[in-house]
């Protein structure tokens, strides 16, 4: 089955998916989720893919949000809380994914698109792009995870600010305040150094790749016990591993470790 509302296309290690609906900004709608959930589906099972950029089509937008004209037509709590608990599961799918996905954010990424942007891995972005929580304006709060996940990204104080003022920041500010990496002044440099980041991903032990994001995962809804014993399990998994012997042999015969994901 193709997409309509995004791209997604697979270059070496690389997976890109842009998301591609510009008469809307790029707005989620449910159609451009259940593509989004594909297209992640898809990512994870091809043998040869590293990992993804996650992206928008287009200089304008990453994405600017949940779709305002759908959410107005939504009638009723059943309708509601089944749209919320959609996006929230394509969301917990991407943070929970077993192959990084790099954010490249290219401009808005407002509301759902923010909030899109944190359940990533991390984040690259234009100087000129502009990261924001505005569901305060529209009488609303954010429910894909925004408040939750800027606040671990960034802290409650800086997390509070742009939560209650919905005051966009741009990518500078961004990189300030630890919710980017990096920062970019042309998108064609930042699709670029994603890449780059991404391959070198590619060319680490495959387990121990997937084996980390685990721990990221599951630790980061944990308190600092039960955390490390996660880290402690997963950590007897890699070195009991084939890639964990070979990985340690290599280096004491000095020569580039073979690994085989295993
Ligand atoms: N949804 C639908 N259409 C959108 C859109 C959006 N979020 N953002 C922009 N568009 C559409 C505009 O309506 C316009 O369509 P036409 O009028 O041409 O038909 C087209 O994209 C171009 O937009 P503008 O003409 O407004 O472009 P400007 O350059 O003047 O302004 C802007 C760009 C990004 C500043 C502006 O478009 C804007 O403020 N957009 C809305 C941004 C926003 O407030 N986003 C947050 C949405 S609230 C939920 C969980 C999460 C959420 C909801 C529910 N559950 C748990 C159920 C999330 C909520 C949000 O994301």
């Amino acid at each position: 089955m193709g997409y309509e509302n995004l791209r997604y296309e697979v270059e070496g290690p690389v997976a890109t998916i842009a998301i591609d609906r510009p008469k809307a900004l790029n707005a989620l709608d449910e159609r451009t989720l259940d593509e989004l959930e594909r297209a992640l589906e898809d990512m994870n099972a091809a043998p040869e893919v590293a990992g993804a950029i996650l992206t928008g089509a287009g200089e304008k937008a990453f994405v600017a949000g949940a779709d305002i004209r759908q959410l107005a037509e939504v009638r009723g709590a059943d309708v509601a809380r089944r749209l919320a608990r959609r996006g929230q599961a394509v969301l917990a799918k991407l943070s929970a994914s077993p192959r990084p996905v790099v954010a490249c954010v290219n401009g808005y990424a407002l509301g759902g698109g923010l909030e899109l942007a944190l359940a990533c891995h991390f984040r690259y972005a234009l100087a000129k792009a502009k990261l924001g929580l505005p569901e305060v304006s529209l009488g609303l709060i954010p429910g894909y995870g925004g408040t939750q996940r800027l606040m671990r990204l960034v802290g409650r104080g800086a997390a509070s600010e742009m939560i209650l003022t919905g005051d966009p920041v741009d990518g500078n500010e961004a990189l300030r305040l630890g919710l980017v990496n990096q920062v970019f002044e042309s998108k064609e440099a930042m699709l670029a150094a994603a890449r780059k980041t991404l391959e070198t991903i590619a060319g680490r032990g495959p387990l121990a790749v997937r084996l980390a994001l685990e721990a990221l995962e599951r630790g980061s809804s944990l308190d600092l016990a039960g955390a490390l014993d996660v880290e402690a399990d997963l950590f007897g998994v890699a070195l009991s591993s084939a890639d964990g012997a070979e990985g340690t042999r290599a280096f004491l015969e000095k020569r580039k470790p073979e690994f085989t994901g295993s």
